[in-house]
């Protein structure tokens, strides 16, 4: 009885250091593939190894470190990937709120179980999902100790926090959150509105509407020009580096034509689009899990 015991102790133990062996090369190689530290635990403390830097670069990025936290999205990729547990993202595929949080756990190697919602059968509207976010809206991520964040840009931020996808400094962090706020209030309610309704919606409903697309096209044009104009001189929204500010941008802007929006008049957004789909990890709007 004891030996049997201990048999599957043993099993249990064996499986569980496969388990954060193999995740953590998976994380090392995201680390690598991104330029950016890696935080190990060890003796339930985190610390920082990057046997891939110079002497030179190892010097400057310790010194960084002392005024560094550890890294949650880091830690995240390494639970979630040793199979300890998984955050769920109620999501709906053809979403682009719902593309920037695959985008940029994609990015971060944080791996998510998917939960799809219909776009038009009503079902995030009903008493189940409503319970977990009374806005009826996804996307939503539910961590496994059952609290749920909404708000695709909230959740971009959560997954974000100390990784390579957003800034250190104060000033840059602001400037993710500047044009966050523009994209949510600015940008998406005319361009993923506009997408909505003229490449999903039924036609009759849209019939309803169609009064509405001149004033959507003025509107989403306007948010283009200032994207244009920003993007001339830049090649980034914050921080002079790509981050969540720029995956929070494209998730719409990538698909604007499916709205009726001509890109063309917008070189330097066509540009950022290009200089954005080829980041390391990148995956398009299509791909699933
Ligand atoms: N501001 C929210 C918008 C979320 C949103 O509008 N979600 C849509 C899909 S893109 C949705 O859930 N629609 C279903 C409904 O409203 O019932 C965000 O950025 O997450």
């Amino acid at each position: 009885m004891k030996g049997r015991r201990q048999n599957k102790l043993g099993d249990f133990a064996t499986g569980v250091g496969w388990a954060l062996r193999s995740a953590a090369k998976e994380a090392q190689k995201i680390a690598r593939m991104h330029n950016t530290p890696l935080y190990y635990w060890e003796n339930g403390k985190v610390v920082a190894r990057k046997p891939w830097l110079t002497k030179s670069a190892r010097a400057k990025a310790g010194r960084c470190e002392t005024r560094r936290r550890a890294r949650p999205a880091d830690i995240l990729s390494l639970t979630f990937r040793g199979g300890v547990s998984m955050p769920v993202l109620h999501q709906m595929q053809v979403s682009g709120n719902c593309y920037k949080v695959r985008l940029a756990a994609r990015q971060l190697g944080v791996e998510l179980t998917l939960k799809d919602y219909g776009l038009l059968d009503g079902t995030t509207r009903q008493a189940t999902f409503l319970s977990k976010n009374p806005n009826g809206r996804v996307p939503l991520l539910e961590l496994e100790d059952g609290r749920t964040l909404a708000e695709s840009d909230a959740i971009l931020w959560y997954l974000s926090e100390d990784t390579f996808l957003l800034p250190d400094d104060r000033w840059s962090r602001a400037e993710v959150l500047q044009w966050m706020f523009f994209e949510q209030y600015s940008h998406e309610p005319y361009i993923a509105v506009a997408r909505f309704w003229l490449a999903f919606a039924p036609k009759e409903e849209l019939e309803k509407r169609r009064h509405l697309v001149p004033e959507w096209h003025a509107k989403g044009n306007a948010a283009l020009g200032v994207m244009q104009n920003h993007l001339a001189r830049r090649d980034w929204f914050a921080g002079g580096r790509y981050s969540i500010a720029d995956i929070a941008l494209y998730g719409y802007t990538h698909c604007a034509a499916d709205g009726g929006f001509d890109l063309a008049p917008y070189p330097a957004v066509g540009t950022w689009l290009k200089r954005v789909a080829s980041e390391p990890g990148h995956v398009p709007l299509d791909v699933a899990w």
